[in-house]
């Protein structure tokens, strides 16, 4: 299969697009034949993780259960793509050393919290702001952005097909695809 086998981690806040970006170059993957699979909170908050909440430590053992399963889909031979806030370096960075080097890609969808806060497409930062929700991402709970991720995206001014062409751009470049 002409395809390396990778994780595309996707980091951001809520609001910042992860999971639109992730879904659009899953697409773009899928139309040239690759093998993907795409983790989320659709697939994982719902199933595997169902139970686990937002505090810090839930949060750790959320991000540390996808990591596992990232990797077994990168041992299956799998472009792997995870759309999750992953707020905490240490636990990135733990996913990032349970596969071979080169194959964590750390993505970061660096949107401002003011316009992801304007967007707010599920009324949670309102909801946030007025105290109904408790730990919010960049509200009361902290967000640490990545040091050298291997993309860094400023999504605010640019259309998601340019955001899935910087990306593309990426993996073609080093090999990926
Ligand atoms: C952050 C929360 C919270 C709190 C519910 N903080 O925009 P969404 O709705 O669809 O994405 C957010 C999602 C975050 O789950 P993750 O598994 O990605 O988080 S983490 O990686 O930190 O474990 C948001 C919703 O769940 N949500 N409560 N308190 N986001």
């Amino acid at each position: 299969k002409d395809q390396k086998p990778c994780i595309l981690w996707f980091t951001g806040l809520s609001g910042s697009g992860k999971s639109t970006i992730a879904n659009a170059v899953e697409s773009v993957l899928h139309k040239r034949g690759k093998h993907t699979y795409l983790l989320d909170g659709d697939n994982i908050r719902m199933g595997l993780n169902k139970g686990l909440g937002f505090s810090d430590e839930d949060r750790i053992e959320n991000i540390r259960r996808i990591g596992e399963v990232a990797k077994l889909f990168v041992d299956a031979g799998m472009i792997v793509l995870t759309a999750f806030i992953s707020p905490f370096r240490n636990e990135r960075d733990m996913v990032r050393s349970l596969v071979e080097k080169g194959e964590f890609i750390e993505v970061f969808i660096d949107t401002p919290l003011e316009v992801c806060e304007q967007r707010d497409p599920k009324g949670l930062y309102k909801k946030a702001r007025q105290g109904e929700i408790q730990n919010f991402t960049g509200i009361d709970s902290p967000y640490e952005a990545p040091l050298k991720p291997e993309i860094a995206i400023k999504n605010d001014k640019i259309s998601v097909e340019e955001v899935v062409r910087q990306i593309i751009d990426h993996l073609e470049t080093k090999g990926y695809l």
